[in-house]
């Protein structure tokens, strides 16, 4: 991606400024706060397929996200391939039989009961996009060399975030999954060792009966996120 030249610094005037009344902001802050208090992790998907565009300008916006000196140490392998998503569920459900047989221990399954999640995991062959996110140990100059990528799980962490959010606002459901380990998805997916797969995010449109743990819906309130020192 980096040509060693174009790596001097240049600055050039801030692009895309706005110019909004405080009134404006705080309504803009609300609506999408209204947006995002709406997006719901669900895990059962209906068979409604999902154009890959859409999937495109999501992944485009992950790709806005800030990182560590601009290297966007991530790349993401958005799998719609039937009998790939059958191989992926099959790895993961190998992976998570060993989690719930005992595999996480006992405080961590007992994390997991309000959730009510377990080793079946339908929504790897029925949503119809897998987003598999990776993060990149280092990265190629067009030389060929190699350059180490820094704050790499920050900036990949972001990136997803930005991702998640893309799709909500597009109308869409999605599930973080994170089997573990999931080295198997370097293999399934041909992506080289130098990288590290951190989440399957499952994407879709929900099953008419799609429910959600109501646990889930309980948020802290700001006062116990947030402190303010003014
Ligand atoms: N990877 C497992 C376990 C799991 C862990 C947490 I922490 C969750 O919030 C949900 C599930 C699974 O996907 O079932």
């Amino acid at each position: 991606m980096f040509a060693r030249t174009q790596l001097n610094y240049r600055a050039v005037p801030l692009p895309d400024r706005t110019e909004l009344t405080d009134a404006q902001i705080l309504a803009a802050a609300e609506a999408f706060h209204d947006t995002m208090r709406r997006r719901h992790t669900v895990r059962n998907y209906s068979n409604r397929p999902v154009p890959r565009p859409v999937i495109e300008t999501c992944l485009r916006t992950a790709g806005t996200a800030p990182s560590g000196a601009n290297h966007q140490p991530w790349h993401f392998v958005a799998v719609a391939n039937p009998a790939l998503k059958a191989r992926i569920r099959q790895e993961a459900e190998e992976e998570e039989r060993r989690f719930y047989a005992g595999g996480a221990g006992d405080e961590w399954i007992k994390a997991l009961e309000p959730i009510g999640t377990n080793a079946v995991k339908e929504h790897l062959t029925d949503a119809p996009w897998l987003i598999v996110v990776f993060a990149q140990r280092w990265g190629q100059f067009d030389d060929g060399t190699r350059y180490k990528n820094y704050y790499v799980p920050e900036s990949v962490n972001i990136a997803t975030g930005f991702l998640l959010a893309a799709l909500h606002h597009a109308g869409l459901c999605e599930l973080t999954h994170t089997p573990n380990p999931m080295r198997f998805l370097n293999n399934a997916l041909g992506r080289p060792a130098s990288e590290k797969p951190t989440m399957i995010i499952a994407v879709g449109h929900p099953a008419a009966n799609a429910t959600v743990p109501e646990v889930a819906k309980i948020k802290k309130p700001l006062s116990e996120i947030a402190t303010f020192a003014e």
